[in-house]
């Protein structure tokens, strides 16, 4: 019998500055609902999906940006969402702005922020937490940029690697291997590779691209910015026989503009549905997690036919190194 899951990508219409948390907790709920009366197990919303894509306004003072995090979760404002997984038996991955204060080792408390995503169960568990590693943008102003994208300001490097839970999930008994990535992880094959060896059968993305690429310093067409969003779900899922909800905050938010195009990606790194608006959107296919199987016994059958004794640069390089001249 197929492992069936039905699952949703619950796109965003934009959510502007002067909106707060109570607007999208509505749009999310107004989502869950429509989820439930078309048969969806787990309900996937984009990273940073509480607010507006705070990175791109500075402030001089990072702690007048605090009320863009949260500092507990489920938070008050949150609290509706957990409340919904239970009552519609539903679970749902949610990405936001985290604050944590913690003891510094000297007495004293220090602060940190990350760019966080959560796999809630539909007992309102959370089973699974993601801090972003691959932070884009710049850690200052930039007068140059006409929208800012200042993620390396506003947090630090996720600290939790890329964990992997064997997880129940909807109507099914035995368990999914799910996986979380934020936005530009998406375009790292080593962070899929880290999942795929944890036999990961199922990655949730959430994202905010702007369609336009300021940091270009040639020209890069405006819809190469959704192909290559697009061609690095659809590599990651093929060359780790997984699925993929890959979903976005879309349309223009204050004065930027957000791509969308939220995808949902088959184990043979075919797009299976899309969105095709810039608003709220829930997009649902029944995924059979059994067809991750064919790439596992076949040509990414890790065990098999993989070669670490040749990796070592991935692990201890960053940077590109010239060759030697011959
Ligand atoms: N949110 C996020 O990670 N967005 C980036 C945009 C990069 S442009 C500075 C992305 O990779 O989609």
């Amino acid at each position: 019998m197929a492992r069936r899951l039905t699952v949703g990508a619950a796109q965003l219409g934009a959510i502007q500055k002067s909106e707060g948390r109570e607007i999208a907790v509505a749009r999310m709920l107004a989502l869950m609902e429509e989820g439930h009366r078309r048969g969806v197990e787990l309900i996937v919303f984009p990273e940073l999906a509480l607010t507006t894509f705070f990175p791109r306004h500075w402030v001089e003072r990072i702690e007048e940006a605090d009320h863009w995090y949260e500092t507990e979760m489920p938070s008050a404002a949150t609290k509706p969402l957990f409340d919904a997984a239970r009552r519609l038996n539903m679970a749902f991955h949610l990405g936001y702005a985290e604050l944590v204060r913690e003891p510094d080792g000297t007495g004293g408390v220090r602060t940190r922020r990350f760019n966080t995503a959560i796999l809630v169960n539909a007992e309102g568990r959370i089973v699974l937490k993601y801090r972003k590693v691959h932070l884009p943008g710049h850690a200052a102003f930039d007068s140059a940029r006409k929208v800012q994208h200042l993620e390396k300001y506003y947090f630090e490097v996720g600290d939790l690697g890329f964990p992997v839970v064997k997880t129940r999930l909807g109507r099914r008994e035995e368990g999914v291997n799910v996986g979380l990535l934020i936005c530009n992880d998406r375009r790292w094959p080593e962070a899929w590779r880290v999942l795929g060896l944890q036999s990961v059968e199922l990655v949730l993305v959430g994202y905010n691209t702007p369609s336009i690429n300021q940091e270009a310093k040639g020209w890069e067409a405006h819809h190469l910015r959704v192909f290559h969003s697009h061609l690095s779900v659809q590599a990651g899922c093929y060359q780790n026989a997984c699925w993929s909800v890959a979903v976005a905050k879309a349309g223009i938010e204050d004065g930027a503009e957000l791509f969308g195009h939220s995808i949902i990606v088959n184990p043979q790194g075919e797009i299976v549905a899309m969105a095709d608006t810039w608003e709220d959107q829930l997009v649902t296919y029944d995924i059979d997690l059994d067809r991750c199987r064919l790439g596992r016994v076949s040509i990414f059958d890790f065990a098999r036919h993989r070669r670490p004794e040749h990796y070592g640069r991935i692990t201890s390089q960053v940077g590109a190194v010239e060759p030697p001249m011959v």
